[in-house]
């Protein structure tokens, strides 16, 4: 929304007379939103959507009190928003991102497209452990600086809620630097941030060759000291048994979260099947995140552990990947799947949760229902958040207006954001 339409959508209602066809002022809401169709999310019958046209919703601090067509709003409030016939969803959620890092890898990206191999790239100090380099060699607020205009990216397309990860940092330092930042991220823009600590992300430099001691040391040092600090919200971590963690190490990193309270979460499956699916079922993970590969049993243990799939088609289309994630067995299953960026600079540099949602669609034929629910409803819950992803009583009143015709419209363009609003706890 401009600023002019704004200060026309927010002219206060005339006091009310008390006349038959207008409703009262009362102090049920502090504001309501009209002239709009609402995409609930709240599953309805037949449909996923949960479409309500010709809607309104009321709020009343910062929680969502009235969700209904408008025709039945029971009272008005102090302030009235006109939507003019835009589409309210609740705040769009990315549920994985690693927003915060140092550097970029543009240059690597030229490499590989003049010829360069992996290992030409690792041996020129690229790769992940460029981007350790580069985010160890960052203070705070370098790292708050550079995150700040991709975040506003994701903010600029209604996003009003997002996960980030550390796993740049791989010492206490860093990765405690890194989580610091996040936090400071969700003082310095209107967004809540959820906190995952990856310091399971791959083995740092200096522990090259000894894995296990460096996961010792995760377990008993680094998690223990970002607990005691309330820095991390979950902890994540990569099982991959060819370029990062076992299912074995992952399990004892898993048991340390486990000691501190902490739920997990994993990057499972992403380029072979290593059991990544049924480890993260077995600890109860909130989400188990990739899962190209992952297999069926698999998949139907995390349905049954409450594991939400979590899907980056982003990641998937950056590394040419052409295992596509099993969506038979998912739905089969009745898996909820989430959808996000997987924002990060070496395999998904994407801050779009729009280009996702036609990604999700177009590489991996997910519906729009279930596009929708993927960065929405699902997320909320790949999050642990049940307070959030759709628009019904008594939850968060965090919005997204977009000027589209109908729902299927934001997982149609490429390239083009349509919101044009975001409210975020009821402003
Ligand atoms: N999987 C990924 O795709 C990213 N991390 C992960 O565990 C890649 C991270 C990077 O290359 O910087
Ligand atoms: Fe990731």
């Amino acid at each position: 929304m401009t600023a002019s339409d704004r200060r026309r959508a927010e002219e206060p209602e005339a006091p009310s007379t008390g006349g038959v066809n207008r409703p009262r002022h009362d102090h049920r809401f502090d504001r309501v939103w009209l002239d709009a169709h609402l995409c609930t999310m709240a599953p309805r019958g037949e449909d996923p959507l949960g479409v309500i046209e010709d809607g309104a919703i009321a709020a009343k601090d910062g929680r969502i009190a009235w969700v209904g067509k408008r025709s039945d709003l029971p009272a008005a409030a102090e302030v009235t928003t006109r939507c003019d016939g835009a589409w309210i969803l609740p705040g769009l959620i990315d549920c994985h991102t690693h927003l915060v890092f140092g550097g970029n890898r543009a240059r690597e990206f030229e490499m590989r497209l003049e010829g360069a191999s992996y290992e030409d790239i690792a041996k020129a100090g690229g790769g992940i452990l460029s981007t350790v380099r580069a985010t160890r060699a960052a203070s705070e607020d370098d790292l708050v600086a550079s995150a700040l205009p991709r975040l506003d990216a994701l903010l600029a397309e209604g996003v009003t809620t997002v996960e980030v990860k550390s796993g740049y940092g791989l010492d206490l330092d860093t990765e405690a630097r890194m989580l610091r930042a996040a936090r400071r991220l969700g003082q310095a823009r209107a967004v809540s941030v959820a906190t995952s600590l990856l310091a399971a992300h791959a083995v740092p430099p200096e522990s090259a060759g000894r894995a296990a001691d460096y996961v010792r040391h995760v377990a008993d040092g680094i998690l223990p000291a970002i607990a005691a600090e309330g820095l991390a919200d979950a902890v994540d971590a990569f099982t991959d048994s060819a370029i990062a963690f076992t299912p074995e190490e992952t399990a004892r990193v898993f048991d340390a979260a486990q000691r501190h309270g902490l739920r997990v979460k994993l990057h499972a499956d992403q380029l072979r099947d290593d059991g990544g699916a049924a480890l993260a079922a077995r600890y109860g993970a909130l989400s188990a995140d990739h899962i190209e590969y992952a297999n069926p049993d698999g998949i139907a243990a995390m349905a049954r552990a409450g594991t939400v799939g979590v899907l980056l088609p982003g990641a998937f289309y950056f590394i040419r990947e052409t295992k596509q994630p099993d969506l038979a067995a998912m739905r089969a299953a009745g898996l909820r799947l989430a959808l996000a960026t997987d924002l990060n600079p070496g395999s998904s540099p994407a801050p779009s949760v729009l280009l996702m949602l036609n990604m999700g669609c177009t590489l991996f034929r997910l519906t729009v229902a279930e596009a929708l629910a993927g960065v929405t409803r699902h997320a909320a819950a790949a999050l642990g958040f049940d307070d959030r992803g759709m628009l019904a009583p008594g939850l968060r009143c965090d919005l997204a207006l977009f000027a589209v015709s109908r729902p299927a419209e934001l997982c149609y363009w490429i390239g083009r954001n349509t919101c044009v609003g975001r409210v975020v706890n009821g402003r």
